[in-house]
């Protein structure tokens, strides 16, 4: 079976790559738009992106909807994850961080897969913290502020490593778990 990912982020793609590798299943790369409505909810833009894009003909995809929540922020850049780093970036979350102790954070994934006429919405979430400083040059986005344990970065540690724990990875392994009861694959 060819799934195809439907994204701009080729980092998306390879941690998809990594967990898929031992099922038959060939990942394709779609670098395609849809639109992502404004919402307080990944699974919104989730949603309304999987009727999109199947309304336009695609079949067999999935779509990743992603976010970084950071408590102190009351969850910002949240839902706008994409815009924060894109304009501010991981220096000016850094800055907006200066002189805040509370830390904590969480990494969400919300993941919409459709095979068929099957749907399929996961969502994993990594809890963890922000750093004082970026550190790795592995991963992508936030990888380089965000730590699961407050001490390395995901930037700092190897992809599998970071698909064990991360967001995504667990929202993949969910995803399996459902394609494989469904005996798609
Ligand atoms: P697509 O929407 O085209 O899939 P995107 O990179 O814009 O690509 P999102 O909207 O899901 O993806 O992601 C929001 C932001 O969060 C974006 O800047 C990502 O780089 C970042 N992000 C998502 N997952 C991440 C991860 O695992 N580690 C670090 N940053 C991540």
């Amino acid at each position: 079976m060819k799934l195809n990912v439907v994204t701009h982020n080729p980092g998306k793609v390879k941690e998809y790559q990594a967990e898929f590798a031992e099922f038959n299943v060939e990942m394709g790369h779609v670098n395609r738009e849809y639109d992502e409505v404004q919402t307080s909810y990944l699974e919104e833009v989730v949603d309304k992106g999987m009727k999109q894009l199947y309304k336009e003909g695609l079949r067999d995809f999935m779509v990743d909807d992603s976010g970084l929540f950071i408590n102190a922020l009351k969850g910002f850049p949240g839902v706008y994850s994409a815009f924060g780093q894109k304009t501010i970036g991981n220096k000016g979350i850094l800055k907006l961080m200066e002189g805040v102790e509370d830390r904590s954070a969480m990494f969400k994934c919300c993941i919409g897969c459709m095979i068929g006429e099957e749907r399929i919405v996961v969502t994993g979430i990594c809890p963890g913290f922000i750093l004082y400083e970026e550190k790795g040059d592995g991963g992508f986005g936030y990888d380089p502020i965000f730590s699961p344990d407050g001490e390395l970065s995901f930037a700092e540690i190897p992809l599998d490593q970071k698909n064990s724990i991360s967001h995504r990875g667990i929202a993949t392994r969910m995803l399996i778990d459902e394609l494989k009861n469904r005996k798609l694959i």
